[in-house]
């Protein structure tokens, strides 16, 4: 039923994983409640998402579906590991099934790492990776989940098999203490509907998912994204989904948001919080620092410049949304048509002041004549909730990053603000898939790392991941996606 190629779908849904997949605040917030709980049942403390060595700070991890791997294997996770002034490209290594040691179909139209998230599932102080999987056998198809050790990723795992895996979302749902995970679905079911599986307290083993039907597929190019945190701020992760669909790129037909709080039994009935608007892309944290997570969500307005939103968590849950765009006080620059302000969303606090903050990209952005350069802006939080005072731009025309500026770059068609140098502060992380090279004929992508600072990213301090820099060698759509 879906018309999209492969190809497409695997680079559109890394991209996809930039807005959502698990989260910053909501996940840091379940390790801190079930720490305890966790070190007096292993001894270990849980280690934070990403950090799969267990040496307290994340490494970065890129999903590089489209990038060619060994033995016929086709996609791959690239690991970045990270030093104290963050990532540290020339030891990077690729990692595909065969390499990894999972159950391989070496076929043509096998696709690997299209999406992926991290979360310290059997608590034994090293981050492990969810990883999408898709080949025709359906025995590779699904997700795996991948476990960390002292020297990063193992050949330990757990198959999960199931349809293609739109997005994967790991956090503490029912708040017993271990992360669950859910993967929902990329394509529309044979019944006509969409699906999530989740996961519960996924642990060293395999566990059966509960099915949840979300929606009826209405059109013919639909998304269903998701993202988690704790809205209600009573310790248990809640799950935030929107959906999306068009025809023929034109614009959304249809769109809803929903919510569903976790409970002691798992994740409760869908609240809607938007029927007018299409959203798309999602991310969350606590803006405000009133211990509730917010939520971040981009609105889709066609042509026109951008929107987002936030939507402030509460005792009983997600208020209503309030708008931001370019145009709002204080945000650099003016919008203009086809910036795509929201493609991607990311929220962290990257200048240290305890409150979460929100990078935004808009990789359409003209930058002098050069179309679909791109940007990216951070917009603050403060206690009243997110401001677009003192909001800062980024983009590659900018003293100190390495321009000049071509047209087709996407700078900020995908961003995270994740702390890699391990200071506390979040760094901004901007990937630009459609990166050229002089003399090169393919388009390999870059990534940008700026340090958190007091003032926000810091571009002193600048770090430029590309196929030049990153030992591993050719990769195409370097920059589409940020494993959060
Ligand atoms: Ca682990
Ligand atoms: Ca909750
Ligand atoms: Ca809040
Ligand atoms: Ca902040």
């Amino acid at each position: 039923m879906r018309r999209r190629t492969l190809a497409a779908a695997g680079s559109l849904a890394a991209g996809a994983l930039v807005a959502g997949s698990a989260v910053t605040l909501a996940a840091l917030d379940g390790s801190h409640v079930s720490a305890a709980e966790v070190t007096a049942a292993t001894g270990h403390r849980p280690a934070r998402p990403g950090d799969l060595d267990g040496d307290g700070r994340r490494e970065l991890i890129l999903p590089n579906g489209g990038g060619a791997g060994v033995g016929g294997h086709s996609g791959r996770i690239i690991v970045v590991p990270t030093g104290p002034h963050g990532p540290l490209p020339a030891q990077a290594n690729g990692y595909t099934r065969g390499s990894l040691g999972l159950p391989t179909q070496p076929d043509s139209s096998e696709s690997y790492g299209d999406v992926a998230t991290s979360a310290d599932f059997d608590g034994d102080g090293y981050a492990d990776l969810a990883v999408s999987t898709w080949a025709r056998d359906e025995k590779v198809s699904g997700a795996v989940v991948v476990y960390g050790g002292p020297k990063g990723l193992t050949n330990r795992y757990v198959n999960l098999r199931g349809p293609v895996v739109g997005q994967l979302v790991a956090a503490d749902f029912d708040g017993d203490g271990k992360q669950d995970l859910v993967a929902v679905d990329r394509d529309v079911s044979t019944d006509g509907y969409f699906y999530y599986r989740m996961y519960a307290h996924l642990g060293a083993a395999a566990v059966k998912p509960a099915v949840v039907r979300v929606t009826k597929s209405v059109e013919e190019d639909e998304w269903l994204r998701a993202t988690a945190a704790d809205f209600n701020g009573d310790g248990k992760a809640d799950l935030a989904l929107t959906f999306d669909s068009w025809v023929d790129e034109g614009p959304r037909k249809a769109g809803f948001g929903e919510v569903r709080y976790g409970s002691a039994k798992g994740l409760g009935a869908a609240k809607r919080f938007g029927t007018t608007w299409p959203y798309g892309q999602l991310a969350a944290g606590d803006v405000n620092g009133d211990h509730r997570a917010d939520l971040v969500v981009r609105k889709y307005t066609g042509r026109a410049a951008g929107q987002i939103a936030v939507l402030y968590g509460g005792k009983s849950g997600l208020g209503k949304p309030v708008a931001f765009s370019k145009d709002t006080p204080g945000v650099p620059g003016a919008g203009a048509k086809g910036d795509e302000f929201g493609a991607s969303l990311a929220v962290g606090d990257v200048n240290g002041d305890g409150l979460a903050d929100v990078a935004v990209g808009s990789p359409g952005t003209v930058i002098g004549k050069a179309r679909s350069t791109g940007a990216v802006s951070v917009l603050y939080g403060t206690r009243k909730g997110l401001t677009g005072k003192g909001a800062r731009s980024v983009n590659l025309s900018v003293a100190g990053m390495p321009g000049p500026v071509r047209e087709g770059d996407g700078f900020g068609g995908a961003v995270a603000l994740q702390d890699l140098n391990g200071d506390g502060k979040a760094d901004l992380v901007v990937g630009a898939d459609g990166r050229a090279y002089p003399h090169h004929s393919d388009v390999y992508g870059a990534l940008y790392f700026l340090p958190g600072g007091k003032g926000g990213p810091l571009i002193k301090g600048m770090t430029w991941i590309s196929p030049f820099t990153l030992r591993v060698k050719h990769n195409p759509e370097l920059g589409s996606g940020i494993v959060r």
